[in-house]
C-alpha cells in the first residue's frame, strides 16, 4: 500500500479489497487514482491467489464523479489529445469478478465506475445519477451507453438528460443494482458475497464473467455459441472433473483453481 495514495488495498483469503481514498473530496477521481486503481485492479488480476475483487468508497461517498476542479481549465486539445480518462476502459479487460459496494454518492464517473464492476451491491444510503448535464458536459467513462443498457433508454434518458439522482431501491427496481442492504451491513453482505463466489473454480468464475459479458457485444445466436464452445472446454478443467464427482460423492468440492 506504500505504493499507493489514493487507494487502500487489503486481502482476506482468495478476496482482495480496493478502497477509494480520497474522502475529502467525496472520491472525486482524478487523473492518479485512475493510474492507482487501474494498475491495482490489473496486477490482481494477474495473481492467481485472488478470485474476486471489491470496490468500496466509503459511508459518504463511493465516489462524486471525475474531479471537477481538475478538469474544469483543460481545453478541447488537452483533453483529447491526452485522451483523458480512457484508461479507465482498461477495467474492462479484469477478467475476475468485480463488485462494487455503495454507500451514499455514485455519481457521473462514481456511477460509470460502479457500472464498469460486474455486481453492483447498494447499501440503503446508495445515490445513483449522471449529473454531467448540470456542468455542461455528457457523461465520459460509458454512462450513456451502460445505464441504458442496466435500466433502459427511458430511465436513463430522464436521467442523464435531468441530473436527478435515484436511491438504492429505485435502482434496484431499474436493475442496475443487485441487491439493496442497510448501511452497516454492507461491508458484511459484500465479503459474504465474494466469499461464495470465491469458492468457485476460478476457471469458471473467469468463463461465466466471459460468457454473460458476450451478450452485450453479439447477437443471441452467436452469443449462445460462444457459451456452448466455452461449456465444452470447461471439461478440460481439473475444476470440472471435481466439481461433478464432489456432486457425485455428495462432499463439498475442492477446487485447485486450473
Ligand atoms: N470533483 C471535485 N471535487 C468534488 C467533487 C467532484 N466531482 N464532488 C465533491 N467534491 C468536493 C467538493 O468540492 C467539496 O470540497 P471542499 O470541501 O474543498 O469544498 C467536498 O468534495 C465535499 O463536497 P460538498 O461540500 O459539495 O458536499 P455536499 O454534501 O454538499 O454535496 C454532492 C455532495 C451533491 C455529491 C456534491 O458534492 C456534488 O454535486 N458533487 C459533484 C457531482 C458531479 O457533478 N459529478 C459529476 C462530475 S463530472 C463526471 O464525472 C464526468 C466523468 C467523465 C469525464 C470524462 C472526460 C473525458
Amino acid at each position: 500500500d506504500a505504493d499507493y495514495e489514493t487507494i487502500a488495498v487489503r486481502i482476506a483469503g482468495r478476496v482482495a479489497t480496493i478502497t477509494l481514498r480520497r474522502p475529502e473530496a467525496l472520491n472525486a477521481l482524478n487523473l492518479r487514482m485512475m493510474r492507482e486503481l487501474v494498475e491495482a485492479a490489473h496486477r490482481l488480476d494477474d495473481d492467481r491467489a485472488i478470485s474476486v475483487l471489491i470496490l468500496e468508497g466509503s459511508a459518504r461517498a463511493f465516489a462524486a464523479g471525475a474531479d471537477i476542479k481538475e478538469m474544469a481549465d483543460r481545453s478541447y486539445s488537452e483533453m483529447y489529445l491526452a485522451d483523458w480518462f480512457t484508461a479507465w476502459d482498461r477495467l474492462t479487460a479484469i477478467r475476475k469478478p468485480m463488485i462494487a459496494a455503495v454507500a451514499g454518492y455514485a455519481l457521473g464517473g462514481g456511477c460509470e465506475l460502479a457500472m464498469l464492476c460486474d455486481v453492483i451491491v447498494a447499501a440503503q444510503s446508495a445515490r445513483f445519477g449522471q449529473p454531467e448535464v448540470k456542468l455542461g458536459i455528457p457523461p465520459g467513462i460509458g454512462g450513456s451507453q451502460r445505464l441504458t443498457r442496466a435500466v433502459g433508454k427511458a430511465k436513463a434518458m430522464e436521467l442523464c438528460l435531468t441530473g436527478r439522482m435515484m436511491d438504492a431501491h429505485e435502482a434496484e427496481r431499474g436493475g442496475l443494482v443487485a441487491r439493496v442492504v442497510p448501511d452497516d451491513e454492507l461491508g458484511r453482505e459484500v465479503g459474504e458475497l465474494a466469499e461464495a463466489m470465491a469458492a468457485a473454480s476460478l476457471a469458471a468464475l473467469l468463463t461465466i464473467k466471459e460468457c454473460v459479458n458476450r451478450a452485450f457485444e453479439t447477437p443471441l445466436a452467436e452469443g449462445v455459441r460462444f457459451e456452448r464452445r466455452a461449456f465444452h472446454a470447461a471439461f478440460a478443467t481439473a475444476d470440472q472433473k471435481e466439481g461433478m464427482a464432489a456432486f457425485a460423492g455428495k462432499r463439498p468440492p475442492v477446487f485447485t483453481h486450473g
